[in-house]
């Protein structure tokens, strides 16, 4: 699953990749603007540490999500196909909009995020729309030639996605049964994508206040709760410090402002979660590990996320709640207590379940 970072130039989208990522890429690596960076984030999680200090494993791993970097955005870059290709291929879209001040970093006008939503979603709007014209010119050609009960259908729902887009809306917020969205999957349509809008603030005295009213005060409250979106805001230049510092230094540092986690952490989950993804846990002396998964997966599959073999050859999930297991503070005592259930194939996996997975194989 990859995210991809966009907006408009210069709002710090690829300082936002490297402290994602913590990749080191040289300036050089920057200078061609169709080139795409791609890297991987750890999905920080406390309940994660949280059983790691329990049981004291080996080794500790946590989810991860791609994260792609690409050039600025505009209708001009939209037309490259490079530069589309990098974009389609991702899974969700993370929209990094300029609101802190710096006279020596152009932008154009006024700071005005709720303008640049407008503008890169409407970007986005018109290269869809592109893309559904000239297909649509291609099906009345061929539906001349040959009825065809799949083409027609086609036609109707990219005709449909017209009207919605000609509305002016992303087609991530139009009503689609599960058979539309897989028959129109191919397109990867830019505006289908879910989207977390980041608001990328200045410095200030009080930060943990300022970020936690960001998205109302920039009035991107309306857009972040339409469906598919989500909105957050970060600190930049405060994000780019905190990843130097040891994880002691980085608390002390958060509380200082006022603040139990980074910015950072909570992108990296939202994203997350836009994605659709969830994660289970397995808990053990020689690892602790989150497992990702899409919401709504049986537990058969959780399995199968682990290895195919247990897919297999499941019997049995042994599921607990983290937090009811390290009440219990092991997995004998939870089984004491009874909250330690059996699951079988067709349970559907909560996030934040740790399991067992029992098998024949
Ligand atoms: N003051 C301040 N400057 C920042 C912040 N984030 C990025 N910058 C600066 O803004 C400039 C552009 O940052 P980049 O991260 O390269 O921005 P970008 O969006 O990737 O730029 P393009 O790829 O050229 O569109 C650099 O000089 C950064 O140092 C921030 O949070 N605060
Ligand atoms: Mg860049």
């Amino acid at each position: 699953m990859k995210t991809g970072i966009i907006g408009l130039p210069q709002v710090g989208k690829s300082s936002l990749f490297r402290i994602l990522t913590k990749t080191q890429l040289s300036e050089q690596a920057f200078s061609n603007p169709r080139e795409a960076h791609i890297g991987v984030a750890k999905v920080p999680d406390p309940r994660l540490d949280q059983l790691a200090a329990l049981y004291k494993p080996k080794k500790l791993t946590h989810a991860s999500v791609e994260y792609v970097d690409v050039g600025a955005i505009g209708q001009e870059a939209l037309k490259e196909s490079a530069y589309l290709g990098h974009l389609r291929q991702v899974d969700a879209l993370i929209h990094v909009l300029r609101v802190f001040e710096d006279a020596a970093i152009p932008h154009v006008g006024v700071i005005d995020p709720l303008r640049d939503v407008k503008n890169v979603e409407f970007d986005l709007m018109v290269s869809d729309l592109g893309q559904i014209e000239k297909r649509l010119e291609r099906l009345e050609k061929d539906l001349k030639k040959m009825r065809s009960a799949d083409l027609e259908k086609e036609n109707e729902l990219l005709a449909n996605a017209k009207a919605h887009l000609e509305t002016e809306k992303p087609l991530r917020e139009m009503e689609m049964t599960a058979e539309d969205k897989k028959r129109i999957r191919g397109f990867m349509f830019l505006s289908e994508k879910p989207m977390l809008y980041v608001l990328n603030i200045g410095e200030s005295s009080e930060l943990g206040k300022d970020l936690g009213e960001a998205v109302a005060r920039y009035n991107l409250g309306e857009m972040a709760n339409r469906r598919n979106a989500a909105g957050t805001a970060i600190c930049g230049k405060v994000e780019a410090e905190l990843a130097e510092m040891s994880d002691e230094d980085a608390a002390e540092f958060l509380a200082s402002y006022g603040l139990v986690e980074s910015g950072l952490s909570r992108l990296i989950r939202t994203s997350y979660h836009l994605l659709g993804l969830i994660s289970f846990f397995t808990a053990g002396e020689d690892e602790c590990r989150a497992w990702t998964i899409p919401v709504d997966t049986r537990a058969v599959q959780g399995a199968g996320a682990i290895h195919s073999d247990l897919e297999k050859h499941f019997i049995r999930a042994e599921t607990i709640r983290w937090d009811q297991l390290l009440e219990a503070g092991s997995e004998a005592n939870a089984r004491a207590k009874g909250t330690l259930r059996l699951e079988g194939k067709d349970y559907i996996v909560q996030d934040g379940d740790v399991m067992h997975i029992r098998h024949s194989g």
